[in-house]
């Protein structure tokens, strides 16, 4: 079949839209019709060349959602017509990884969607003969996707798809970031480095928390007032400061905050975030991806008085059984995705969202098909 998807031919030069080839779902497999799809850094990331796993010519996008429209032989979990989010972290029940209850990082598929194929090894998108890579496992800037059943979360039908795509990466990496990996308690202090949609899903995932101070953390003061409105309790800016951030987040807190998280990708403001823990107990947690050859750097010192560096992919959430739920809690009205929505455009607009991300007016651009 035909699908419009949007192209990245090599780094740094505009997506192209065009009339793809696509091969239908094998065995296990679905094929889906992607309602709306935002865009998240980690695709302008990849497009930007520093991504060590970037393949082109591809199809990005991840952050997605959709209505099946056909499945394979053998998929018994899903059926045309349920509303589901592409999973860029499959949960299989037969992995190690997830038998294991440790982890939400299922590797049944990591090796095949990394070199931008599907499980048997082949890409199903073409363009006049020449093949076209699957990114992330689910190339949501493409109307129609094929991907394997373990990487679709069937949610509630009532979930508007205008807006549920926000749940494909941003909200569930704020929210689970806190709940799974640093498992904020009530009344604790938090410090949330980067405003942006990430950011900003941390800060709506302490107020669930119940923590009892939230610091925004930006350079763009523009991000101060969603920041508050979502829960942060004092916003700052490293600009209006002549010392170092993490000096000045100590102070503040007397000490040091109890739960710190980065959610840009600058290895240097993961050593801030690591800093500005309190000694004997602070952790911070890395959500943001930093760009080839970048390293992080700290003196032991600060582990060994007992401060804790962790990360979180898709803040530790198993996409399949624990998603749909994430979903419900949104539509019983626990959070709002809507603060997210900066911008809607259609498919054939996709390049002015990676212009509003890259100048940090947008949170999230939806793009519909
Ligand atoms: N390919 C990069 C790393 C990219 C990365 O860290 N991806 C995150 C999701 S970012 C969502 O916006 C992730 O889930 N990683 C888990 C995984 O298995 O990739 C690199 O540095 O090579
Ligand atoms: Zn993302």
């Amino acid at each position: 079949m035909k699908t419009r998807a949007a192209i990245a031919w090599e780094p740094n030069r505009p997506l192209e839209i065009e009339e793809v080839d696509l091969e239908g779902p094998k065995d296990g497999e679905v094929l889906v019709r992607i309602v709306t799809t935002s865009l998240c850094h980690t695709d302008v990331f990849t497009l930007s060349g520093r991504d060590p796993e970037g393949l082109f010519p591809v199809i990005l996008g991840h952050e997605g959602c959709g209505v099946v429209e056909e499945v394979g032989r053998g998929v018994t979990s899903v059926k045309p017509g349920d509303h589901v989010i592409p999973l860029y972290i499959p949960e299989d029940p037969n992995c190690p990884y997830i038998k294991s209850g440790k982890t939400n990082l299922c590797q049944s598929i990591r090796e095949t969607q990394g070199r931008g194929v599907m499980p048997d090894g082949t890409s199903r998108f073409s363009f006049k003969g020449k093949q076209i890579l699957h990114y992330m496992g689910t190339s949501t800037f493409s109307e129609y996707i094929v991907l394997p059943e373990i990487s679709v979360a069937k949610i509630a039908p009532e979930a508007p798809l205008t807006k549920a795509c926000v749940m494909g990466c941003a909200v569930p990496t704020g929210i689970g970031a806190v709940r799974n990996t640093a498992k904020v308690e009530a009344g604790a202090t938090v410090a949330v480095f980067g405003l942006g949609a990430i950011g900003m899903a941390v800060i709506q995932g302490s107020v669930l928390a119940g923590a009892g101070r939230i610091i925004g953390i930006d350079t763009n003061p523009n991000k101060f007032l969603l920041a508050k409105a979502l829960g942060a309790t004092e916003c700052v800016n490293p600009k209006d400061h002549a010392r170092p951030i993490h000096e000045v987040v100590v102070e503040m807190t007397n000490g040091g905050v109890d739960y710190s998280f980065e959610a840009v990708g600058n290895v240097k403001l993961m050593r801030s975030a690591l800093e500005s823990c309190h000694k004997g107990w602070g952790e911070c947690t890395v959500i943001g991806v930093a760009g080839a050859g970048e390293e992080i750097a700290t003196r032991p010192f600060q582990l060994v008085t007992g401060r804790v560096w962790r990360g979180t992919a898709f803040g530790g959430v198993r996409g399949r059984s624990q998603l749909p739920g994430m979903v419900d809690e949104w539509l019983r009205g626990d959070f709002s995705v809507d603060p997210y929505i900066t911008h809607n455009m259609t498919h054939d607009n996709i390049n002015t969202a990676f212009d509003l991300l890259h100048s940090g007016e947008a949170i999230r651009s939806v793009i519909h098909y």
